[in-house]
């Protein structure tokens, strides 16, 4: 049984989404991400194994890796493939309650910007990671992240910008997600942003890359 776990994690590391899945071309041929986590299934491994022993630690790896820049975006978005594919065989147990989620966390590209690459590679980390993400998608405004915060209360936040022109666009959601909720915390991530940017703005948090937001997210629930 330890076995088909390890295979799964492996899968999601290497971006193997299924049997007829071409990539990566070593594994070709060979059960991906899709067929094993039925398997385990049906087999009778819990759900909460395949997903906590498989399919998070697998993408733990992949967030270390991109991290290190010993992969990149294209070997990222075939892990993210390869997850989602094993997910859709876990849905029915997180509507059923069995299994549950860390937290919820609300992204969006702010207002004037439509740059979404980044945020997406940040959504698939997390909620591969086991969150439940709420994508607000590209040119987000403030209310709009409020509606939100007041949907699901205790939700973390993650603002992404990639403009010089929009970053100073997440200093106006920042203020005003603050002074309706001061509690809720944020993240902030994009090319032009850094550290010192997101104290000066009232961020709780910047991150360069998706591992350093799941890393932060797991260091807020722990
Ligand atoms: Co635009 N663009 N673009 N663009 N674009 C840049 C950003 C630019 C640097 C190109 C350049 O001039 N060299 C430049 C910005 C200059 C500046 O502001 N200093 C620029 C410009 C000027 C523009 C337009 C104004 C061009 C025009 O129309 N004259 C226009 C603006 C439109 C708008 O947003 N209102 C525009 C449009 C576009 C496209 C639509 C054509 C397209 C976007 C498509 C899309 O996103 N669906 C596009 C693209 C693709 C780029 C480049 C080439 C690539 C951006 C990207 O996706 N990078 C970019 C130049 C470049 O970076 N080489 C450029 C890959 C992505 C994985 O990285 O988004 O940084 P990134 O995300 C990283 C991290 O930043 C981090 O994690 C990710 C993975 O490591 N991260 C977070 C991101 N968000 C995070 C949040 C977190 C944590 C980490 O926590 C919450």
């Amino acid at each position: 049984m330890e076995g088909i776990i390890e295979s799964i994690k492996k899968c999601i590391e290497f971006g193997k989404i299924d049997e007829n899945s071409p990539f990566p071309p070593d594994m070709k041929g060979e059960k991906g991400a899709d067929e094993l986590t039925a398997e385990a299934l049906e087999n009778g491994i819990t759900p909460g194994e395949i997903l906590n022993q498989g399919l998070i630690k697998g993408m733990e790896i992949v967030g270390q890796k991109f991290s290190e820049h010993k992969i990149f975006v294209p070997q990222m978005l075939m892990s993210a493939k390869a997850m989602d594919r094993a997910m859709s065989h876990m849905k029915i147990y997180f509507n059923d309650g069995s299994l549950t989620r860390k937290g919820t966390f609300v992204m969006g590209t702010v207002f004037g910007d439509l740059h979404d690459i980044g945020k997406n590679l940040v959504t698939m980390m997390i909620e591969g990671n086991g969150w439940e993400v709420v994508d607000l998608g590209v040119d987000v405004s403030s209310e709009t992240f409020i509606q939100k915060i007041n949907e699901h209360p205790n939700c973390i936040v993650g603002l992404s910008a990639l403009l010089t022109t929009t970053m100073v666009n997440m200093e106006k959601v920042v203020n005003a997600i603050k002074g309706c909720s001061p509690d809720t915390k944020i993240i902030i991530g994009g090319a032009p942003v850094n550290e010192e940017f997101s104290i000066k703005i009232g961020a709780d948090a910047y991150s360069p890359d998706p591992q350093g937001a799941v890393k932060y997210l797991e260091k807020m629930v722990a």
